[in-house]
Parts: C-alpha cells; structure tokens; sequence
C-alpha cells in the first residue's frame, strides 16, 4: 500500500489547550489529504474529555466517529486541568459525554483496518499507548495494522535537561512507549511547537467555535504553542514543507526520564524537525482553522 489512508488520534484534552486545535485539525486534515480519521481517545481521567471532543468533532462536521476514554481513576482530573474541557462538554448531550475504554476503541479500529494502513498521533501522556502493547495480542495487532506512531513527546533542543510534560506525567509509560513499541516511532518533541504561537485574538474564528473558547479560557486570548498541531500536521500531511525528518536512531530516556536521540543505522525512532519560520505555520494553522467553519 503507497498512501496511508487512516489516522487514530490520542488526546489529553484539558490540561493545556493545544489538543482543542488538534482534535479540529485532525478533522480537517483527513479531509484535505482524503484520509479516514478513525478514531480519537482521551488519555486521561477527566469526565470531560469525551464531550471535549465531541463538541470539536461535531463543530468541524466529523461524523460518526469512534471515541474511547481511559478507564483510569485519578489521572489528570484536578480542577486546574478543566479550564475549558467542562464548557466544551456541557455543549453537547448527555450520552456525547461518555464513551467506552479508550483501548478497546483503538483495538477494534485496527482490527477493522487493512494491513499496515493507521498511522496513530499521541498528543498526551502515554496510558493508553502503553496499555494497548500491554499484551501478546495488542503487540501483535500494532505489529500487523500500524504503519508509525507519531508522538509530541520529548524535547531534544541542545542542552534541555528536563523530562518533557507527556512523559513526565506517566513515566512507566512513557518508557513503555519509548523502550517497546514495535515499529516506527516519530518524535515530534517539545522544541518543534514551542514557538508556534497560534490562535492569539482577535482570531476571526466565530464566537460558539470549540477551539476559539478553548484558547480564550486557556490563554486569555494571547495565543498558544502548537505543539499538538504540529504533530497532527506531520502525521496527516506526510510531504509538508514545513518539517524533515531525521535519520533513523534511538530515543532514551535517562533516569530522570530526559530523552536524548542517538542516531543509528536500522534505529526505529526518528525525529521531526522544523525548516521554516514559525510563524509560517503560526498563520497557516488559524488560516486553516478558519477557512474551514462551517
Ligand atoms: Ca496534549
């Protein structure tokens, strides 16, 4: 198969504001590049993650998508991390709030898909990835079924010595993730989205759009890093002339959970790097998200 047809989407959403923009991104992506989103899970406890996305899925018109949530108690659910997932999810009816397990959601997805054709996008810390390789049988499904995961995880800018958010928030599974997953792995790390500063206001976006009330209640309307959108660009639009890809290498994480790349010939992990000035991808985001209201 030459051209990857589906995407999988595992968000967090809530806790920083970029996922909002993800989610509708991955909506309008899929669409342009004639891909198949098949589905989108919440990585983290929060009851409101699963109307979060709904609400942003149905803004955008994605119909009838499978959504999942983990099934965790305790993971991420404080009042600090429900700036804006709560309204987004009061939008929307009752029975758009709930969802089933998150790893169930990915499993029957990549079992209805051909061999090889999903390309999977993490955006939050790692639970469910590191559960659905938690077994003989979910190993064996990622092996058949997953061309590469795509992750924002890590930050490998000269010199950074702190472990990056998405990894630091789990770490037993984010070095899951790192040390085990069976294929190709792409990092898009801290440093490719940091200065991305997309959707300050006045945004143009309508006032009842998901992703415009989730960067004003998240930022006060002072624009975001795109870390997430990145990533989700990346993965839909494979020939972006935005980004390069590194060689091929091993990502680590040290024992304070700090990732370092280390190229290597036949490695399974590769960088994403980005070739033009932020800024350019800034305005092409919020051109995109705004080109695309309904
Ligand atoms: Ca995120």
């Amino acid at each position: 198969m030459d051209e990857i047809k589906r995407l999988f989407l595992d968000t967090d959403i809530g806790p920083d504001c970029d996922d909002a923009a993800a989610v509708a991104l991955s909506v309008i992506f899929c669409r342009q590049f004639g891909k198949k989103l098949i589905g989108v899970t919440h990585c983290t406890s929060s009851p409101w993650g699963v109307g979060a996305i709904n609400a942003i899925l149905d803004w955008y018109g994605a119909k009838n998508i499978p959504v999942g949530t983990m099934s965790r108690k305790g993971f991420l659910d404080e009042e600090e991390n429900m700036t804006y997932n709560r309204e987004l999810a009061l939008s929307v009816p009752a029975e758009k709030r709930i969802a089933p397990d998150a790893v169930q959601v990915m499993r029957k997805a990549l079992q209805d898909s051909p061999d090889g054709s999903v390309d999977i996008v993490g955006i939050g810390p790692f639970g469910n990835l590191a559960d659905l390789i938690s077994d003989d049988e979910g190993r064996a499904l990622v092996q058949q079924k997953v061309r590469r995961l795509i992750i924002m995880a890590g930050d490998f800018a000269d010199g950074c010595d702190e472990p990056q958010w998405n990894i630091e928030m789990d770490i037993p599974a984010g070095r899951k993730v790192v040390d085990e997953w069976p294929g190709d792995v792409l990092f898009c790390g801290y440093e490719v989205g940091k200065d991305v500063i997309a959707l300050a206001e006045p945004t143009g976006l309508k006032d009842d759009n998901p992703v415009r009330i989730a960067y004003l209640r998240y930022r006060k309307g002072q624009g975001r890093s795109s870390w997430d959108l990145c990533s989700v660009q990346y993965t839909v639009d494979e020939n972006c002339p935005f980004y390069s890809l590194s060689e091929p290498g091993r990502v680590t994480l040290d024992d304070r959970a700090v990732s370092h790349f280390t190229p290597a010939e036949g490695g399974n992990h590769y960088l994403i790097k980005k070739i033009v000035p932020p800024d350019v991808i800034a305005r092409f985001f919020e051109q995109t998200l705004l080109q695309a209201e309904p």
